[in-house]
């Protein structure tokens, strides 16, 4: 016989207990954010040692307002004017220097852009009364105009627009961490990618939505070019009229739908688990209605690119997400056959345990088991 299951309600409300509960966990306290700025200031001292005029920029979650406890420093060491010739040349002095400074430090080879992990493995000799040397920070290298920084202010804009994406993507990032898919290294997905799936949710698919495309607006008549294409040709162009989002948000958002987290979030699930065309489907969240198709992008088998550094990597489209600027850019790219697989099951995992889950225990004890 089919097992009674608690009423819809009662299971939405566990959900919405538990995500609220999690999430005031998982915020990073004043304190916290502090000790990253000051990580940040002595960092960029480090840096100018190597390129005096250099800047060190924060973008990622720490920079929209998605971070969580555990989120890394995401941080680009800007120089301005012209690139220079060898990309590897800042980034090797600079491992030295951070190394003579006591950080442990990791350069990856097999990054499409130079990048610097620093306390990204714990190190046994490491001074652990330093708050400072438990955190983990990417350097990576670059300019002022770099799309890094347009799309966490894109994401940041998102958030404004509804107080409810900020603990939805709470929410996911602590149970793909829990189940170990988002690992860009180990053939899964970053954050940013789960991020722009949760917003192409709900923008196109929840109804009545609970975003509005912030691209797919009239550009107003006498918007300044510069705000309108990128230096490398991309249309960087959305509404960002923060003040009338703050406004809307604050008198309950743009939208009519008032579904709770709990139910968003079911649906979130759903979506990917039964809806979402993997194999044939490309999120565009700067497409009106949100997907694309591989064929029309030409998104299909892997090709294989050199860095300037000749380091060799695969651009992969076994599951595709359209970067909302850089539109020939898969964010998905690093999804291996593998990846791409345990993420699907991880999608019917949770979407099956939202539906079939029978109290609060048993939710948490599963939904968030560690893989
Ligand atoms: P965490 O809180 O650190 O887990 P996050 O939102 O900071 O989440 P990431 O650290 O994954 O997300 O990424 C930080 C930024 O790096 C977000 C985006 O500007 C850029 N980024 C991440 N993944 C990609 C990608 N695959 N392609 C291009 N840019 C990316
Ligand atoms: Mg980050």
């Amino acid at each position: 016989a089919p097992r009674q299951l608690p009423p819809i309600e009662d299971q939405l409300k566990v959900i919405n207990e538990v995500a609220e509960k999690y999430i005031k966990a998982a915020t990073p306290s004043e304190e916290d954010l502090a000790i990253r700025k000051e990580l940040k200031e002595d960092l960029e001292k480090i840096c100018q040692q190597v390129s005096p005029n250099g800047t060190l920029e924060l973008f990622g979650s720490v920079a929209s307002g998605f971070a969580t406890v555990n989120s890394d420093l995401d941080l680009i060491f800007c120089e301005d004017g012209e690139p220079r010739e060898d990309p590897f040349e800042v980034p090797i002095k600079l491992t030295e220097k951070l190394k003579q400074a006591g950080f442990n430090i990791l350069m990856l080879p097999k990054t499409r852009v130079p990048i610097i992990k620093v306390n990204s493995t714990p190190d046994p000799n490491q001074d652990t009364s330093d708050p400072k040397k438990a955190i983990a920070v990417d350097i990576g290298f670059g300019h002022k105009s770099d799309l890094a920084f347009r799309n966490t202010e894109l994401l940041q804009t998102y958030a404004k627009c509804d107080a409810r994406l900020k603990p939805m993507v709470l929410f996911v990032k602590w149970w793909s961490k829990m189940r170990k898919i988002n690992n860009t290294y180990r053939g899964t997905l970053s954050s940013y990618g789960y991020v722009l799936m949760i917003i192409h949710y709900l923008i196109n698919i929840v109804k009545p939505p609970v975003l509005v495309n912030l691209q797919s607006w009239g550009i107003p008549e006498g918007t300044p070019e510069s705000e309108v294409r990128h230096k490398d040709g991309w249309n960087i162009w959305y509404w960002k009229e923060h003040k009338e989002q703050e406004l809307l948000a604050q008198n309950g958002g743009i939208t009519s739908n008032k579904a709770d987290i709990g139910l968003l979030l079911r649906g979130f699930f759903e979506y990917y688990a039964k809806d979402f065309e993997w194999n044939h489907h490309v999120i565009s969240i700067r497409t009106k209605g949100g997907l694309l198709t591989k064929v029309e992008k030409d998104w299909k088998s892997a090709i294989h690119r050199s860095n300037k550094a000749e380091v060799e990597y695969k651009d992969r489209y076994l599951f595709a997400i359209e970067d909302p600027f850089e539109t020939t850019h898969n964010i998905s790219r690093t999804c291996s056959s593998t990846g791409v697989k345990r993420i699907r099951f991880e999608f019917n995992r949770a979407s099956r345990l939202i539906h079939f889950f029978s109290g609060e225990q048993a939710f948490r004890d599963t939904f968030f088991e560690e893989a």
